[in-house]
């Protein structure tokens, strides 16, 4: 058994992780401060985990909570690219501040290794796809800015510290937990809502643009798989599934699972967003040979048990399916 430090463990990655690493009889400590996460996702498992209601962009109050920690699952972060361009300095200071705080607890603490959530955003929207690890980095947001730098500062970390570090960049992680309720939501979450409710969900731009949709139990398995994978120190792996589908076909598959016949909701159309990446997809090569990693849940099937457990969590218009 071993003990792990997840930061942002109440988040949606977060929490999925702790489930999973609890699932596997290891122990669990989580740093959150609920800026973006949740009790309510941790609510089941409570009186299993060390929780420290923690700021990362604290560093001295940090340093407690990485005593005899073995590997760091480093999550805490403000995701949403509407929200780095609305107000960069404050994604700036968590996604970059904060991550360097956790470097430092870590190196200090003499943890085993560090895994951290990079983004696909660091690609930006060069036109060659797949994209691949070695391509040039280009990011076109405040937040790609943000994610990529913490990559280099754990990249930094391993070569100048010694410290073991493996960035996991996720490719829209969607599943079960998502927080649909923020202008900042992830895309997926908020066309279920939107439907189960019955209403239009907004599509920014015409829909054409795409995304390799990564089912958060593939992310999960990639966490821990970096924590133990010989030759993965130092490393950044794209997690996710390989292929890519447009919001318009995911919409289309929604509306398909959730709205019953007859029935016919058409989304509203929005002017695209700025800082917006028009096609994303990952080649998972390196993933597969280095971690082992393999996508193992379908886009239709992560929809599937998505729009579950959105239905059994609200008294949405079309729960009944
Ligand atoms: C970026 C990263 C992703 C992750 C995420 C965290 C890329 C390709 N992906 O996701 O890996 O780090 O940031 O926030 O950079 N949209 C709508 N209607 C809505 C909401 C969104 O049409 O109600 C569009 C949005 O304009 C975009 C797409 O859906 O074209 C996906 O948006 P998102 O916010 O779910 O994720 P994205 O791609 O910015």
């Amino acid at each position: 058994m071993a003990l792990y430090l997840v930061t942002g463990g109440a988040g949606f990655i977060g929490s999925a992780l702790v489930h999973e690493l609890l699932n596997r009889c290891e122990q669990v400590r989580v740093v959150d401060n609920f800026f973006t996460g949740k009790r309510e996702n941790l609510a089941d498992v409570w009186n299993r985990i060390d929780f420290r209601e923690l700021d990362i962009t604290e560093l001295e109050p940090l340093r407690p909570a990485f005593e005899s920690v073995d590997y760091v699952l480093h999550q805490a972060a403000l995701p949403s690219v509407p929200r780095s361009v609305e107000d960069p300095i404050t994604s700036n200071r968590v996604n970059i501040d904060g991550t360097l705080n956790v470097l430092v607890a870590a190196r200090d603490a003499k943890v085993k290794r560090l895994v951290y959530a990079a983004s696909s955003s660091a690609y930006g929207d060069t036109p060659t796809l797949p994209k691949h690890e070695q391509m040039l980095t280009a990011p076109i947001s405040p937040y790609g800015v943000t994610k990529l730098v913490g990559e280099l500062y754990a990249n930094v970390f391993t070569t100048v510290y010694g410290l073991e570090t493996v960035c996991l960049r996720y490719f829209n992680v969607f599943g079960p937990r998502q927080d649909p309720s923020s202008p900042y939501s992830g895309v997926l979450s908020k066309f279920i809502s939107s439907l189960l409710d019955g209403q239009a969900p907004t599509i920014y731009g015409d829909g054409q643009q795409s995304r390799d949709f990564t089912f958060v139990q593939d992310t999960v398995e990639a966490n821990l798989l970096a924590c133990k994978a010989p030759d993965a120190s130092g490393k950044t792996f794209n997690i996710a599934t390989g292929e890519r589908k447009t919001l318009l076909n995911s919409f289309q598959l929604l509306h398909r699972l959730i709205v019953p016949d007859g029935t016919r909701i058409e989304p509203e159309y929005a002017p695209a967003r700025a800082g917006d990446i028009l096609h994303s997809q990952a080649d998972i090569t390196l993933a597969r040979q280095v971690l082992g990693y393999e996508s193992k849940v379908s886009f239709e099937e992560g929809l599937r048990r998505t729009v579950e457990w959105y239905r059994s969590q609200t008294p949405a218009l079309f729960s009944a399916g």
